[in-house]
């Protein structure tokens, strides 16, 4: 498990084409995503900000956050929780209040987070300011570059309603146009008995070489939650849109390990057993040297000085590059063949070094 969530994490770091996996927004709709879970031992915080303006003359603007913080276990389980300040009001002694909280777990039942194929999951929930136990049934399809999406969720009392049960169905796509961009919508309403539908449409981006995505969208929900993504903007009629952004923050765990075990242990990778030639550090985020010469069949061994993560990475592929070097990390690799080798520093690509082997 521990190896999985490692080389997903390199590979998200020292291949910026290679699309992010946990929470990625290129692959869910701004209120759809039910099959999404965070990898194991990764925090995942992701910020949806959306705000109405009301017309002139005061174009007053109200703010409608959804904050959510899930944990990934193992490969399919995640607990998490969301808050989101401005929703539909309560009802009962909650009358006054818009503060609605969400506690969830989510099961993956079945696949993989994007990858080619199906995937289903289970989530049961519990809102508090609707004092409601609920439910989705999350299904992804996900074939190149198009996703389908479709939700089935139940409720034991819809927020701001008389205290009912209900029952909503949504659905929506994803097109990557690129590694980099996509676009998405969904449409989602409770049926029985019927309410206002909710709908978003956003475009998103993958960072290069970050683990962060980001969306722009327009939507008629006021949460992220399974009520609040089931029921448009009532309060103003319709046609009121809401605008906003996410943003998605994965954090893994291991990087916070210094802070509660000192300097990190020395990490030896790449080639062993090579007769090294030359040593370049790596420290206050740069090469050390910035030109070695060694002859063919000798190696060069990287030690990563910082306290950050670096990589050795050829211009062109000329050479397989490192994985991801630790902070107290080395990397040694042999140069067989004669030739000059440009290399960078994938996170810091201003980071730059030549091995010249003749
Ligand atoms: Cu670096």
């Amino acid at each position: 498990m521990k190896h999985v969530s490692s080389a997903v994490f390199v590979l998200a770091v020292t291949s910026s084409a290679a699309p992010l996996r946990a929470q990625s927004l290129l692959y869910r709709p701004p209120n759809l995503g039910g099959t999404w879970v965070p990898d194991a031992g990764v925090v995942q915080f992701n910020f949806l900000h959306r705000f109405y303006v009301f017309p002139g003359p005061s174009h007053f603007v109200e703010n409608h956050p959804t904050f959510t913080l899930a944990a990934g276990f193992g490969h399919n389980v995640a607990l998490g929780g969301r808050l989101a300040t401005k929703s539909i009001v309560g009802t009962g002694a909650a009358a006054q209040s818009s503060n609605e909280t969400e506690l969830y777990a989510r099961w993956r039942v079945y696949g993989a987070e994007g990858r080619p194929g199906l995937a289903v999951a289970v989530t049961p929930a519990y809102n508090f300011l609707a004092k409601s136990v609920d439910g989705e049934l999350g299904i992804d399809w996900t074939r190149g570059p198009f996703t389908l999406h479709g939700a089935a969720r139940a409720v034991s009392r819809r927020l701001g309603e008389s205290g009912t049960g209900a029952a909503a169905f949504a659905g929506g796509f994803d097109v990557r146009v690129t590694q980099y961009i996509a676009l998405n919508a969904d449409l989602g309403s409770f049926v029985s008995p019927a309410g206002r539908a909710a709908w978003s449409a956003a475009i998103d981006f993958l960072i290069p070489g970050s683990p962060h995505t980001f969306s722009l969208q327009a939507s008629n929900a006021q949460s992220a939650t399974i009520q609040g993504a089931s029921v448009g903007y009532g309060a103003l009629g319709p046609g009121h849109v809401l605008y906003g952004f996410e943003f998605t923050i994965p954090l893994h765990l291991k990087r916070f390990s210094p802070w509660f075990h000192g300097s990190p242990k020395p990490v030896a990778l790449g080639a062993s057993g090579a007769a090294i030639a030359a040593e370049v550090d790596m420290a206050a985020l740069k090469f050390t040297v910035e030109t070695v010469t060694i002859s063919p069949g000798q190696a060069v061994r990287w030690t990563n000085r910082d306290p950050v993560e670096h990589t050795v990475t050829f211009d062109g592929a000329a050479e397989p590059g490192s994985p991801v070097i630790p902070p107290n990390g080395s990397y040694v690799h042999r140069f067989d063949k004669p030739g000059t080798y440009t290399y960078h520093c994938t996170p810091h690509p201003f980071m730059k070094g030549v091995v010249v082997v003749k």
